[in-house]
């Protein structure tokens, strides 16, 4: 078992939140929960409601299950619920699963030919009152956002082309839109890619085509006031992967990166493409441009981080290259060169899953936090290391700090809550979701956002264990539905 940097556990934990729908009110809270939070935080995490047909049981293949902590007079309650997909719904009916691999239709039973395969597990975003469950193979999933009861799916009355809608969709705060983007538009494995707007009163607005320089997982991008980035990674598959079996995707060391970007007011046509050597990323920390100047920052590794993906030639994982840290690409829009302008490391602080005040998307942020994997702290043997602390850092002044969560907790994606809705960058909390490893229960802890280093301000405690997650986001209750 491979203790470094995070343990396979991590991803798997097959006992614990099983298929598990219910209602809490008044969770458990050690410390005080501030009062003036009104509210609620959303997170997402993959649970495969039936057994899997196939000996792969890839994480990011599990059906996507809502959680929803709301948060009223200091009073924390939770509710949970499948996102009940178009998949899920035939394989409930069926009483068995019929859908087969990650992202490999050529392993579905034949009856739910045709069907979207989607799981809806990696992101909850609300927009227009309505909340979204996304997954970037398939069209945005709507739900109510305080029953958690499932719509369906939604191709906005018609206007949306293409199949996928992207889980790292995000909200602009300047025009309140919400601006997305899909891959693999017409179809599996194909180059179509779509950048899209959507009004917030739930109108697309925009359906912009272009073509991918290589198919791979794309899946996260930038948004600037006036440009939409794109990084392309060598996380690639092929149908023959998927004839043989082997996982959808695979990352390629031959390959170079990319970082396409687009005017938001252009065409496909004008999208340009900068070029460097062969690394990893994932997950943008934001992006913002100055005049033509684009500024993307973004955890980078020199090599594959998804050990369950593997490296197409074969070489082992390898941790070290696998640790990604805080980086900041700078490219020009009319520069005569397809070069990088410039790459900067922000931090030494290894880590992924980074989050900032997210009401400056698309500006110049002042503060990042992410999740870090501090190597010299201990881990529980037998468990593994995971993701053990929360980063900090203050561009302004260069401050960096973390918290450590303890030898026994790994812990989830952060998120910062501002202290109320008018609350300048920065000021406000994080909520962040920590499990404990040994004694295996959850808690949603609450930290100072501009003293992390303090540690928690309140911890908020489930009866039970979550499943490992992936993204959350906090939405004041001015953004949720009434009732
Ligand atoms: C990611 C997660 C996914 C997926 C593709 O974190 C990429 C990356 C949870 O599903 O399908
Ligand atoms: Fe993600």
């Amino acid at each position: 078992m491979s203790h470094y940097p995070v343990d396979i556990n991590y991803f798997l934990v097959p006992a614990i939140s099983g298929r598990m729908e219910l209602d809490l009110s008044d969770l458990d809270v050690e410390g005080e929960v501030p009062a003036q939070l009104d509210g609620a935080f959303f997170r997402m995490q993959p649970d495969p409601y039936f057994p899997r047909t196939t000996d792969e049981d890839v994480y990011f293949n599990g059906d996507g299950v809502v959680g929803r902590f709301d948060f009223s007079n200091g009073k924390v309650g939770f509710r949970q619920r499948y996102a009940l997909t178009d998949k899920l719904k035939l394989e409930r009916k069926a009483g068995r699963a019929l859908f087969g691999r990650y992202r490999n239709p050529l392993t579905d039973d034949p009856s739910v030919k045709g069907a979207i395969r989607g799981t809806a597990n990696t992101t909850p975003l609300v927009h227009g009152k309505k909340l979204y469950a996304l997954k970037e193979d398939s069209p945005p999933l709507v739900m109510d956002a305080n029953s958690l009861a499932t719509q369906g799916y939604t191709d906005f009355n018609g206007r949306m082309k293409g199949q996928t809608f992207s889980a790292h969709s995000k909200i602009d705060p300047e025009t309140g839109n919400l601006v997305s983007f899909g891959y693999c538009q017409t179809g599996p494995l194909t180059l179509d890619c779509t950048y899209m707007e959507v009004s917030p009163a739930g109108e697309l607005l925009k359906e912009v085509w272009f073509t991918a320089p290589y198919y791979c997982m794309m899946h996260d991008f930038g948004v600037t006031k006036d440009y939409v980035v794109f990084p392309v990674v060598p996380m690639v598959s092929s149908w023959e992967r998927l004839k043989a079996l082997k996982p959808h995707f695979g990352f390629d060391k031959t390959l170079p990166i990319y970082l396409g970007v687009l005017p938001r007011n252009g065409k496909g046509e004008d999208i340009r493409w900068f070029k460097a050597p062969n690394q990893n990323a994932c997950h943008v920390i934001n992006a913002f441009n100055v005049g033509t100047k684009i500024h993307f920052d973004i955890p980078v590794s020199k090599g594959n981080g998804l050990w369950f993906f593997p490296d197409v030639d074969g070489s082992p994982f390898s941790a070290p290259d696998a640790m990604a840290f805080p980086t900041r690409w700078t490219v020009d829009y009319a520069s005569k060169s397809d070069e990088f302008e410039s790459v900067k490391k922000l931090s030494d602080m290894g880590g992924e899953f980074p989050r900032i005040d997210d009401r400056y998307i698309s500006r110049d942020h002042r503060y990042a936090w992410w999740l870090v994997i501090d190597l010299a702290k201990p881990f529980t043997e037998g468990v593994g290391r995971g993701m053990n602390a929360l980063g900090y850092m203050d561009y302004r002044t260069g401050r960096q700090t973390s918290w450590w969560a303890g030898q026994q907790y790994h812990m989830q994606e952060p998120c910062f809550v501002p202290r109320s809705p008018g609350a300048p960058e920065g000021d406000g909390y994080i909520v962040v979701v920590v499990d404990n490893v040994v004694t295996n229960l959850s808690q949603l802890v609450i930290l100072d956002a501009q003293a992390i280093d303090k540690g928690p301000i309140a911890r908020v405690k489930l009866p039970f264990r979550l499943r490992a997650g992936l993204h959350g986001n906090w939405f004041d209750r001015s953004a949720l539905p009434q009732g």
